[in-house]
């Protein structure tokens, strides 16, 4: 029996040696302190030994017992040591790894195009006003030298609400009466941006909402040609010296005479393209002589003020700008284009 445990004892820390994770060991324990081990098997048999014999074995046994279950509990410690460096190891905090981008919020293609424009009418002199996005039939079109059933009110497919005689603004024109009712008789050079809405034909020039900057200026002797040189300049101060530009003439209630400016279509270089419906032109506003009857409304004495004023819609600079060749990119929130600026 005595050579049994020695050989027993060493088999088992021999085994024990090659326990490399916590379920192996589990295993090792099983086999060799567990109640079916050969080491128990040894204590099961103590009492068919003879007498003398006993206490020898026994003694000799638990000797065993506790050297096992001192190397299971080293083993043991081992083991949760190195799995502890290990994982420390592997879920270290790598503090040189660069972090994580933080998205950035920025300005919306059309506010950028708005702004800039603002900045080029700003340095001329002219001053930002605010007028409302909803307004009423009067301002919409009647103080315009639009009354009631005028044909010309078919020019703006306009968004009528539930509220009679209250419309969404097709255009930043209104604005001038209620700048003009602010400052009469002071001169005005004012700037009045803002979205307008229209019930539109969509298409690659024409969105349902964009941006118009109304100009607005009102004086003494103020004649055309301050209206022709001031929206030229505003073309070279966004375009450079090189850009085209050309008035054609054209029809307004609201101001007499009246045109149309266009600039050079800088998508197709003037050969003529989708956005520019073939012409090499781009239409990007109206303008015009303030007309009497508008002045008047206005608080002004068409006798002694006269004045100038345009209606621009900004989309189409930036579009000119940085080549998009279709309007409906600016509202279709699409990231993929908007991230570009
Ligand atoms: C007007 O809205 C006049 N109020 C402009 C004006 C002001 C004339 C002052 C005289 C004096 P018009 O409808 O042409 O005019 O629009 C002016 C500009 O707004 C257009 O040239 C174009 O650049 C822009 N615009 C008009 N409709 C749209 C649309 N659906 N989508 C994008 N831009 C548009």
């Amino acid at each position: 029996m005595l050579p049994d445990l020695a050989q027993i004892e060493k088999k088992a820390l021999q085994l024990l040696e090659s326990v490399q994770d916590e379920a192996s060991l589990e295993a090792w324990r099983i086999a060799n302190l567990g109640r079916s081990s050969l080491l128990m098997l040894v204590f099961d048999q103590l009492g068919k030994l003879a007498k003398d014999e006993r206490p020898v074995v026994g003694r000799r046994a638990n000797e065993v017992k506790r050297a096992l279950e001192s190397a299971f509990s080293d083993r043991s410690n081992t083991l949760h040591e190195t799995a502890l460096q290990h994982s420390l190891q592997a879920e270290r905090l790598d503090i040189t790894l660069p972090g994580r981008a933080i998205p950035h919020g920025r300005l919306h293609p059309a506010t950028i195009s708005l702004r800039t424009a603002i900045r080029a009418f700003a340095d001329m002199g002219f001053q930002v006003y605010r007028s409302p996005e909803v307004d009423t039939d009067e301002y919409n079109f009647g103080l315009l030298n639009m009354p009631p059933d005028h044909p010309a009110r078919d020019m703006w497919d306009t968004f009528f609400t539930s509220m009679p005689n209250v419309s969404l603004r097709p255009h930043t024109s209104p604005g001038q009466i209620h700048v003009m009712r602010q400052y009469a008789p002071e001169p005005i050079r004012a700037i009045l941006p803002g979205m307008c809405y229209r019930y539109e034909q969509i298409n690659a020039r024409k969105e349902t909402q964009f941006y118009q900057l109304e100009v607005l200026a009102v004086g003494k002797n103020i004649s055309l040609g301050d209206l022709k040189g001031t929206v030229s300049d505003f073309a070279r101060r966004i375009f450079g010296q090189k850009i085209r530009t050309r008035f054609r003439a054209s029809y307004f209630p609201f101001t007499e005479p009246s045109a149309e400016y266009d600039f050079e279509c800088l998508l197709c270089n003037g050969k003529g393209c989708i956005v520019c419906a073939g012409t090499g032109w781009l239409e990007i506003g109206g303008c015009g002589m303030v007309h009497p009857i508008v002045l008047k409304n206005g608080g002004y004495d068409p006798a002694e003020f006269s004045g100038f004023a345009a209606g621009l819609g900004t989309e189409r600079i930036m579009m000119l700008k940085h080549h998009i060749d279709d309007i409906r990119y600016f509202w279709s929130n699409d990231m993929r284009f908007l991230e570009q600026f």
